[in-house]
């Protein structure tokens, strides 16, 4: 599917910049896209999800944009979604829904520093592998009232089989990275590190380790020893401490392989060592479709000022198009966005600039375009 996309003459890419600011960001990846030498010709699909959708329509997630996305898209992007912190009645998070609907079981999450700024006191360079499609994700909450007065319960779901192909992701993308250092940092040795609590939730976070640990372990087995992950380093780290070390030592993570929930909450910390939560791409991926995410959400607070920062959504497509096989726009996209962050004069708010979405994005275009 990856080949059939890189060679798809017109590539055609649902759209849904959904709520708040992922209403300014996403035609900034839009246009980064139309204007990247050597990427393929798009056909952008505008297509309806969200909070503010729900409220106009009823539905957050209707029908037809799932029917777009799985019958005329070969890829989508999705800006971000306001879901609320109380119960709606009929209301549930569009996204969360996307990524089971399409089956894109790993949300990829690069948090990179960029060399030459600041970031090189303490570099970042780190993947986190979160399992998309359970855990508490599978949002089947009772409320009850007895003699402690509201009795309210979440069950979270692990399954052997999502956590064993979220497992030979995360070493698929361990030897993937590996590759791309083999000429610049030829000792790079690549770990995947398990994030459980499993010292506590023996049963649940047990089978995800397990899981994990035995795609690994198979592999050897299966090969004599000399299995295709034999050249990687398996680690485990309690989520708590893994929180902490990311501060005191993030040079210690390379690929972090996590359940949805804690997944989540580790790339949003990790964001923080890279200086904004603005600047963090993902990509939602199954076998054979790829959905480009920013990982900030819909931002309320700064919505409709033209001062969200670009840059998250625009890596996004570009590890969109990487994960579609277009390696080389996607490298153009990355080294201009480095750029742009290096020279500093059109940084967005977040990360201490004054620049506007619309300048930051023209600066990004401008490098691309030289
Ligand atoms: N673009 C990320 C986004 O919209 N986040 C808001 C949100 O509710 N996300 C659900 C989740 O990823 O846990």
């Amino acid at each position: 599917q990856i080949l059939k996309n890189a060679s798809a003459k017109v590539l055609r890419l649902g759209m849904m910049p959904a709520d708040g600011i992922g209403r300014e960001v996403l035609p900034c990846a839009q246009r980064v896209l139309q204007n990247t030498p050597g990427a393929p010709k798009f056909e952008f699909v505008h297509l309806d999800a969200g909070f503010e959708h729900f409220q106009k329509t009823g539905s957050a997630l209707p029908e037809e944009t799932v029917k777009a996305l799985k019958n005329d898209c070969h890829g989508a992007m999705f800006g971000s979604v306001s879901s609320p912190s109380h119960k709606v009645d009929g209301y549930s998070s569009p996204i969360v829904k996307l990524r089971k609907e399409l089956d894109l079981y790993a949300n990829i999450r690069p948090v990179v520093g960029v060399r030459g700024t600041k970031d090189d006191e303490k570099f970042v360079d780190s993947v986190i592998i979160r399992e998309n499609t359970e855990c508490l994700y599978i949002k089947s909450e009772t409320s009850e009232s007895g003699p402690d007065g509201q009795v309210a319960r979440a069950i979270r779901q692990i399954t052997e089989k999502a956590s064993t192909r979220i497992g030979k992701k995360a070493f698929e993308v361990a030897l993937a990275r590996q590759e791309l250092r083999r000429t610049t940092q030829p000792n790079y040795t690549p770990t995947v590190t398990i994030c459980h609590k499993s010292n506590v939730l023996s049963v649940t976070d047990g089978l995800f380790r397990t899981s994990v640990r035995g795609v690994y372990e198979k592999d050897a087995k299966d090969n004599g020893g000399a299995g295709r992950y034999e050249g990687i380093k398996l680690n485990e780290q309690l989520v708590d401490s893994m929180v902490y070390r990311l501060f005191r030592e993030p040079e210690v993570f390379d690929v972090v392989v996590a359940p949805n929930l804690y997944g989540d909450i580790v790339s949003d910390a990790a964001a923080a060592l890279v200086g904004s939560l603005g600047l963090v791409p993902s990509v939602n991926a199954g076998d054979n479709f790829f959905m480009g995410e920013p990982v900030h959400g819909s931002a309320p607070d700064i919505a409709g000022q033209g001062k969200a920062n670009p840059i998250a959504s625009i890596r996004s497509a570009a590890l969109m198009l990487e994960y579609m096989g277009y390696t080389d726009p996607a490298l153009k996209i990355y080294t201009a966005v480095d750029a742009v962050i290096r020279e500093g004069k059109y940084l967005t708010p977040d990360l201490g600039g004054s620049a506007t979405t619309t300048e930051c994005e023209e600066a990004i275009l401008k490098k691309i375009t030289a």
